[in-house]
């Protein structure tokens, strides 16, 4: 990087900082008997194997933290018939009712619960349903997840709903979605076209109910929901322009681009978080990177063709990035990355390829071409 390039690495950290502030842990507390399918639900929504799938065979006691560096998953293996006391003591007096499980940003609080009920037992019991009007009593978010509806017949799956539905009718905000992790069940529909399972609909949910500091990183450990994932990356993109907004608010010559560098790696790094995707390098390469093509290439697209190509612009005079340019230029390297990472994660999804990038390639010709597309047509509007 040469003197004239050289961006604040304070500036960078003090980004990063801020960026952290959105990327805090979520922990979701799984409720529900051995065997009910919990460790297989965890397995099917997140990325990285979280929660161990027994054979038949418990593998939990009590309350046992399943962890990886994106979430926190609280397993409980629900109650044994005739022990339902001991549950009930042990779940409330021992768990949920501690302050450090309560509220939204402590280490510990449990931002969602989810109570499974396996579909094969098909059988939704007044115990259940005192359960859950306790958990929300104490003011958790909560759902109850019907598994393993391939168990089911149409008729059974339908009972088991509405047994679900008429014994939490009273309980406010509470919702129930059925999951199967069959193939079959997944892709089945019935006669109005739509779908048994409601994994789509748990996924969106959920990411509703986390608070806002904890959705990135709930997004970034997901398997599937692309679309919550482009969505919180559209939330970053947007933080990101108004900070270079207001950066641009006193009109900075091209070759300053580079004060724009850390709000700019700050939001490519939340934006590749986001997705899941992991990097070697760290901010400082991405940092580096975009110095190189950032203020090389698109610094010269504005300073040259782009303002040619603004007519009437008061707001942009001789190579001068100003609130609006700083604006424009931020969001298209956010926009052309959330949308390089959203074809790899989505590749990646299909196993066609991994969670991985090398930043090197990911930042190549058809990425600056994207971007300065994307430019030239914000400021051109
Ligand atoms: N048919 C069917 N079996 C399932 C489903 N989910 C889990 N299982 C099986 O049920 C057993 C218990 O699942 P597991 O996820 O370990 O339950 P946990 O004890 O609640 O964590 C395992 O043998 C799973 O393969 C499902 O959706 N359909
Ligand atoms: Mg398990």
């Amino acid at each position: 990087m040469s003197e004239e390039f050289a961006y604040s690495q304070e500036k960078l950290d003090e980004e990063l900082r801020k960026y952290q502030e959105t990327f805090k842990k979520p922990n979701i507390l799984i409720c529900g008997q051995t065997g009910a399918g919990k460790s297989s639900i965890v397995n099917f929504i997140f990325k990285d194997e979280v929660a161990k799938v027994s054979d038949g065979e418990p593998c939990t006691r009590d309350i046992t933290l399943y962890k990886n560096d994106l979430v926190n998953i609280y397993d409980s293996e629900g109650y044994e018939l005739g022990r339902e006391d001991y549950y009930k003591k042990m779940l409330f007096d021992e768990f949920l009712c501690k302050d450090e499980h309560k509220g939204i940003d402590g280490e510990e609080s449990v931002h969602l619960v989810w109570y499974v009920v396996n579909g094969a037992s098909k059988r939704f019991t007044p115990y259940d349903a005192e359960l859950c009007h306790k958990i929300r009593s104490e003011k958790y978010k909560l759902c109850i997840i019907i598994s393993q509806i391939d168990n089911l017949d149409e008729t059974q799956l339908d009972e088991m709903v509405q047994s679900v539905k008429r014994q939490t009718m009273d309980v406010v905000g509470i919702k129930c979605f059925r999951t199967s992790n069959k193939e079959e069940a997944i892709n089945a529909r019935d006669e109005k076209g739509d779908k048994y399972t409601d994994w789509d609909e748990l996924i969106e949910w959920s990411m509703d109910q986390m608070p806002e500091m904890c959705k990135d990183r709930f997004a970034s450990a997901m398997k599937k929901g692309l679309k919550e994932k482009e969505s919180q990356a559209k939330k970053r993109i947007i933080a990101a322009t108004a900070a270079a907004a207001t950066v641009g608010a006193s009109p900075i010559p091209y070759s300053d681009a580079v004060i724009l560098i850390p709000i700019q790696t700050g939001l490519v790094l939340a934006v590749l978080n986001v997705y899941g995707l992991k990097f070697a390098g760290g901010a400082a390469a991405v940092a580096g990177l975009l110095t190189a093509i950032g203020v090389k290439n698109a610094g010269k697209a504005i300073a040259g063709n782009l303002i040619k190509m603004i007519p009437g612009v008061g707001s942009f005079v001789g190579g001068v990035i100003n609130a609006a340019v700083a604006a424009a230029f931020t969001a298209a390297i956010g926009e052309a990355t959330s949308v390089f990472a959203y074809k790899q994660c989505e590749k990646a999804i299909n196993g066609e390829s991994d969670y991985y990038v090398d930043i090197n390639d990911f930042f190549n010709s058809d990425f600056m071409n994207l971007v300065n597309q994307i430019l030239s047509s914000k400021l051109n509007k």
